[in-house]
């Protein structure tokens, strides 16, 4: 669908029919489990903005911290004139502080959310004139194919936030295998990575004194209510997050309080009291091991920026031949 000559819409937004089928396999397994992407409807969305800027959550602030001190280095990394994709682009707020600096012919912004990717691309034509915006609406963790109008400049992909840590070791690796693939021979791809560290620093960007962590958490529960027809009493939920030492990995959890059966779309699910459904993981990263990974996907580690308290990483790394 095309909005005006430089904002372009692109929907392939995931059926109501694979929420329900990917939700009810879930609550079937020995530990009950929901993908975080289903957080983001459009409440769910806002509440993760919120998220980002509450002072126990460092990664956004520090981020952006980066963004701003090598705005300039990473633009000379990038280069002028990119076909510039973004995965998880929510309100695309990080781009804009890289924009004026890399001049980036075409923009690809890449969302779940719908409303959330069409407000957040619409704001930004209003606001770059000079840009080209293809918005496109997709779950990217499924495979996709790019629109042929789309692959000729040189690609480059940016993958902020450390949405990356959603996934486990071998998701990451076949992520990053079709990132390589999209961006071809010459292609980037600037990703932001979380790094290991103090568990209580760790643990409090999970669980935030004005509980938004937790209403986000609870919000998927608001969701399939709504959407699946089920009837979870929140009150009867408790928002739980922790550091797994083992895995590298922060964990989100719903716990129930009590015994209960819960109906989700006609089925009935019983849940012990204490038994969670586990909702995130957020892998954390050292240096080496990102580049360990990165490696084995087909990249080549070209940079990385740390800030000075060692909290984030921005990495720029080169698909290899
Ligand atoms: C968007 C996956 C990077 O794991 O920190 C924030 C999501 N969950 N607070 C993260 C999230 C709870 C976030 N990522």
């Amino acid at each position: 669908m095309t909005i005006s000559n430089r904002l372009h819409f692109h929907d392939f937004q995931p059926a109501l029919g694979d929420i329900k089928d990917d939700v009810l396999s879930g609550l079937q397994t020995e530990q009950k489990v929901i993908a975080p992407k289903y957080f983001y409807d459009a409440h769910g969305s806002k509440l993760f903005d919120r998220i980002c800027r509450l002072p126990e959550y460092y990664l956004t602030r520090t981020e952006i911290g980066l963004l701003k001190q090598y705005g300039s280095e990473i633009a000379e990394c990038i280069g002028s004139g990119a076909t510039l994709f973004e995965l998880g682009s929510g309100s695309s707020s990080k781009i804009r502080l890289l924009l004026d600096a890399v001049r980036p012919s075409i923009y690809v912004p890449m969302d779940i959310s719908k409303e959330h990717l069409f407000g957040a691309a619409s704001s930004l034509a209003n606001d770059y004139d000079w840009l080209e915006i293809h918005a496109v609406c997709i779950d990217y963790s499924n495979s996709w194919q790019l629109p042929r109008s789309l692959q000729g400049n040189r690609r480059i992909a940016y993958f902020p936030g450390s949405s990356i840590g959603n996934l486990h070791d071998n998701e990451a690796h076949a992520l990053l295998k079709r990132i390589a693939e999209l961006v071809g021979v010459d292609g980037g791809l600037l990703i932001g990575v979380d790094l290991i560290k103090n568990v209580k620093l760790l643990e409090a960007a999970y669980n935030d004194r004005q509980q938004v962590t937790a209403a986000f958490n609870k919000n998927l529960l608001t969701r399939l209510n709504r959407e699946l027809n089920a009837d979870f009493r929140l009150e009867r939920f408790e928002h739980q997050a922790f550091y797994n030492r083992d895995m590298n990995r922060i964990e989100m959890h719903l716990s129930s309080i009590c015994s209960q059966f819960i109906q989700v779309a006609g089925q009935r699910f019983h849940f012990r009291a204490g038994e969670t459904i586990h909702t995130e993981n957020s892998y954390k990263y050292s240096i080496a091991g990102f580049h360990q990974l990165a490696l084995r996907s087909g990249f080549a580690a070209v940079k990385v920026w740390v800030d000075r308290d060692n909290l984030f990483s921005i990495h720029y790394l080169e698909s290899r031949r």
